[in-house]
Order: C-alpha cells, then sequence, then structure tokens
C-alpha cells in the first residue's frame, strides 16, 4: 500500500505515528506536495488533500479519520476506536483535535494569504481563539492521564508540535500547562521520535 504524505501535515503526521507505534511494515510513504495538484494524489482524491492512503487493489482512502479507522481495524484488533463504556466522550475527543488541527491549518494558511496582502484579521484571530478555547477544554479534560497510547495522545501531540513549528507565538502553555508538561514526556515515545518533520 501506498500512503501519500507530507513531511509537514499533522494529519499525515497522525497516520504515520500509528503506521510506525504498530509497525504497520505493509505501507510504504511516498512525499508529495499537495499544492502541485500530482497526477498520482489527484487521481486518488480529486480533493487534492493528503494524507490518502492507496490500497493494493487501488482503491483510495482519505480522509485522515477513514485511513485511521481502516488500519484501527486491519492492525490493531479495533483498539483504537473501541467501543468502550466512554466511546462517545472518546469520539468527542476524537473530534475536538481533528477540529483543532483544522483550526491550526486554517491559521497557517491566513499566514500564506499575507504574502498576497489578503490577510482576514477576523479569521486569524477566530482560529487563535478556537485553538485556546479547545486546548483549555483539554487541560480540564482527562484526555492526557494514563500511561496508555491512545489515539487522541497520538493526535494531541502532533497538533502541539505542529503549533510549535507553525504557529510559535500562540503560547499555548499558558493556557494549558499540564498538558505542556504531558508533552514532554510523550515526545519520547519512538512513533512520536520516528516521525518528527524534517523542517
Ligand atoms: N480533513 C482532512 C484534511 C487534510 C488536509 O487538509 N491536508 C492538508 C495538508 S496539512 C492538504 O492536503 N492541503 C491541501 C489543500 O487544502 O489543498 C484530513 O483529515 O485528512
Amino acid at each position: 500500500m501506498q500512503l501519500l504524505v507530507s513531511d509537514a501535515s499533522p494529519y499525515a503526521r497522525w497516520v504515520r505515528v500509528v503506521v510506525s507505534h504498530y509497525a504497520i511494515a505493509d505501507i510504504r510513504e511516498i512525499e508529495v506536495n499537495p499544492l502541485e495538484n500530482g497526477e498520482q494524489l489527484i487521481h486518488a482524491n480529486p480533493l487534492g488533500k493528503i494524507p490518502c492512503l492507496i490500497l493494493n487493489d487501488g482503491e483510495a482512502l482519505f480522509d485522515s479519520e477513514v485511513i485511521l479507522r481502516y488500519l484501527d481495524n486491519q492492525y490493531c484488533k479495533e483498539k483504537l476506536f473501541n467501543a468502550a463504556e466512554l466511546r462517545w466522550r472518546h469520539m468527542t475527543q476524537f473530534s475536538l483535535i481533528k477540529g483543532l488541527l483544522d483550526s491550526a491549518v486554517a491559521l497557517r494558511q491566513e499566514q500564506m494569504r499575507e504574502e498576497e496582502g489578503v490577510r482576514s484579521p477576523f479569521w486569524t484571530s477566530r482560529f487563535e481563539q478556537a485553538l485556546l478555547r479547545g486546548l483549555t477544554q483539554i487541560e480540564l479534560s482527562s484526555m492526557t492521564c494514563g500511561s496508555e497510547v491512545t489515539i487522541q495522545k497520538m493526535g494531541l501531540c502532533c497538533l502541539l508540535q505542529y503549533l510549535d513549528f507553525r504557529h510559535p507565538d500562540l503560547d499555548w502553555r499558558r493556557v494549558a500547562p499540564a498538558t505542556a508538561r504531558w508533552l514532554l514526556e510523550f515526545e519520547t515515545l519512538d512513533a512520536i521520535e520516528q516521525t518528527k518533520p524534517n523542517r
């Protein structure tokens, strides 16, 4: 199988962390720049977005959540998206991380619009506020508790390291100091180290 990714994409990294953590050997990563609209990506995903997983029979799976659920089903004994007692809370936590990734990437797009002189102060502030509110909620939740490596923790780590990379001025640690302490420990996980963007 081929996994179309870009080194800096936090969505792709979430998938790559799972591939690495569960030592899934059947996947070959292919680096693409989605903004170049390469033939292989556009053919596999008309949205032109990564990550995109091309199965051995040619069928393409996207977006990141679908790929993560597929890997969970095929390789992780459905441990990551399990039907536990707290299933709905865990799914909402998953959606919160995914939504925060959307805000972080949209904020990045606003930065890029600066070069075109069309950056919107309204949307910039709205994305920043959503990120800070979301991280405040995570700080007060139990998401980072325990030593189990969950799908939420893997996504959260990708989000926080992406914020440090693209939005170092956001100062998220001010609203989430305990989460920042948790990150220091979690980011030493092999799968996190091994998927670090080359910058
Ligand atoms: N909802 C998608 C979002 C993926 C996404 O936006 N990826 C970015 C890279 S971080 C991308 O491919 N952007 C290209 C574009 O928006 O045209 C997912 O979860 O996989």
